[in-house]
């Protein structure tokens, strides 16, 4: 097969994010920008050269473009041979799981997450690496040096390669395989939940439950697991063929993007049970009727019963959160004896502690949970752990999680973004808040008085990387806790997202309105950041 080497110039804005290299689709479809960014992938992992590479999408806009564009860069970049999702299909932990599975070396996925999609909409590019994760810095910072040396590309001129109709075929020396993205993954799943139970409660026709597929990767997995291998009525999973532009909706598991699901969770007659995932698959949002499950809470009643799931009936080894999700799975793993972990945020910093056998379980509070069956964030797994847990506990939704509040206390969370801020402004912002650091150890904000003030860094316990800058935290001295960071996934200007948190045992406390029961703190965050003034916003753009 023939192979051009096309000159090109480095694009200076290629540093990965939070989640690798998302940018509006109109960057991307820029001459050689795509290109440039996979050959930085291939220079800066030669390991890649003579192995199997995993690619696959979320289906958004440019997919299939960028698909069949990395087939032929990896054919002139001798790779051995790159299993692809049909269609150019995977969600992101099917990927994962794929990578894992077949032993590749890596994998390349195509995401902009929740973002919106559509020639206006956003796209995104993400290097696995062999263990099935998000790389870790060490990596991405690789890739990113690549991307400003980088000179010239390499591109097979092969015709068309089909992707369409799974089987092998051969594009020059490389084999590209083209597998059913959803068939493996759903084994996988039915291996760890106890499917007969499921299936009994979606049959015992006193339990009802709708799944948002939001026109997203979900889907076709969501249609194979609950209404054909569970057997849930037809009409289960709403919104269920994956749009290119998601039906112009945002593709954002939460209640203002999701709103149709939650009116009819909030309505009368309400099914027992609702969830919800994101553009690429990795994101969950679990709904009982009337009543929002927290990402934090989620996570910390999952672990609190795994052993009721036979993946995870020997018991946790330990857990892990990223530092602005709330201290809710804290007490749970204080209560089992395991370690928890707190990593920055970024999936990318659970892979060692899952890969050295330290945790079990994992989550953040951006709507992120998964287990040690991959290397990603799983929304449906998430959805399945909470439909097992139902069909053992025989209780609502509400019920399971108002009983975890009243053993562990509840973790009154929220947090709040500001959108598409001037970066200058925003990094002014956090640069000022900074600064005021120092001073605030000791200070009293009525009741509250700060314990201590700091920019988290965190120290990989397995191999010793230090990652610093990771959000500044004030921290009381009852427990209470206010966090700022600027968002690594936004694609236009900088988001500020703030988080809130307090700990209420008191028993009689624990059914108040969450931004009421954390009023106090939320106007402490607003006046120490001097929000109103250096954002020019009076409220924020999302609340969560
Ligand atoms: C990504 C990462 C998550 C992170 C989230 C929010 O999720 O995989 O680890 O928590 O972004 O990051 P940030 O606060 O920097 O915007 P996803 O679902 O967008 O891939």
């Amino acid at each position: 097969m023939e192979i051009s080497v096309v000159s090109t110039r480095p694009f200076t804005d290629q540093k990965p994010g939070t989640s690798g290299l998302r940018k509006q689709v109109s960057s991307f479809r820029r001459p050689h920008y795509l290109e440039n960014f996979v050959q930085s992938i291939f220079d800066s992992q030669p390991m890649l050269r003579g192995s199997e590479l995993v690619l696959g999408g979320d289906g958004r806009f440019f997919n299939r473009e960028a698909v069949q564009i990395i087939l032929r860069m990896a054919c002139a970049n001798e790779i051995r041979k790159v299993t692809v999702g049909r269609g150019g299909i995977l969600s992101t932990p099917a990927a994962s799981h794929l990578i894992r599975t077949r032993g590749a070396a890596g994998g390349i996925v195509l995401s902009a997450s929740h973002n919106p999609g559509g020639p206006g909409g956003d796209f995104g590019i993400k290097f696995n690496v062999a263990n099935g994760g998000p790389a870790p810095e060490s990596v991405t910072g690789a890739i990113h040096a690549a991307s400003l040396e980088v000179d010239h590309y390499r591109i097979a001129r092969s015709p068309h390669i089909d992707i369409d109709h799974v089987g092998r075929r051969q594009a020059g020396e490389m084999e590209v395989e083209v597998v059913d993205p959803v068939h493996d993954y759903a084994d996988l799943m039915e291996s760890l939940f106890d499917f007969p139970a499921m299936r009994d409660l979606l049959h015992s026709g006193s339990f009802t439950m709708r799944f948002d597929a939001m026109h997203a990767v979900t889907g076709p997995y969501a249609e194979e697991i609950l209404e054909q291998r569970l057997g849930a009525p037809a009409g289960t999973v709403m919104r269920k063929e994956p749009l290119a532009d998601f039906g112009g909706c945002h593709p954002d598991p939460n209640l203002t993007h999701a709103r149709e699901l939650g009116q009819l969770m909030y309505g009368r007659g309400a099914p027992d049970f609702g969830a919800a995932s994101d553009g690429d698959g990795d994101r969950n949002m679990i709904l009982g009727a009337g009543f929002f499950v927290s990402p934090s809470d989620s996570l910390a009643v999952l672990a609190a019963n795994a052993h009721l799931i036979p993946a995870y009936r020997g018991g946790l080894k330990g857990v892990a959160r990223s530092m602005p999700t709330s201290q809710a799975i804290d007490a749970v793993a204080d209560a089992l004896g395991i370690p928890c972990y707190e990593t920055p945020t970024g999936w990318k910093f659970f892979g060692n502690l899952l890969d050295d056998g330290r945790i079990t379980l994992c989550g953040e509070e951006s709507f992120g949970t998964s287990s040690d069956h991959v290397r990603e964030k799983d929304g449906l797994w998430a959805v399945l752990f909470w439909l097992n847990l139902i069909a053992v506990r025989n209780q609502p939704v509400a019920t399971i999680v108002r009983e975890h509040w009243q053993r562990y206390g509840r973790h009154y969370y929220t947090r709040h973004d500001y959108e598409e801020i001037e970066s200058g402004r925003a990094d002014a912002l956090m640069s000022r808040l900074r600064a005021t650091f120092p001073e605030l150890p000791g200070r009293r904000f009525g009741s509250l008085r700060v314990r201590t003030a700091d920019d988290f860094s965190y120290r990989d316990p397995v191999d010793d990387s230090v990652s610093t800058g990771q959000g500044l935290r004030i921290l009381f001295e009852d427990g209470s806790r206010i966090v700022f960071r600027l968002s690594g996934t936004g694609t236009m200007g900088a988001t500020l997202r703030v988080y809130v948190e307090r700990h209420e045992t008191r028993t009689d406390q624990l059914d108040e309105d969450n931004q009421a029961a954390l009023a106090a703190l939320i106007e402490i965050a607003g006046s120490v950041a001097d929000i109103r003034n250096l954002t020019g916003k009076d409220a924020p753009d999302v609340i969560t």
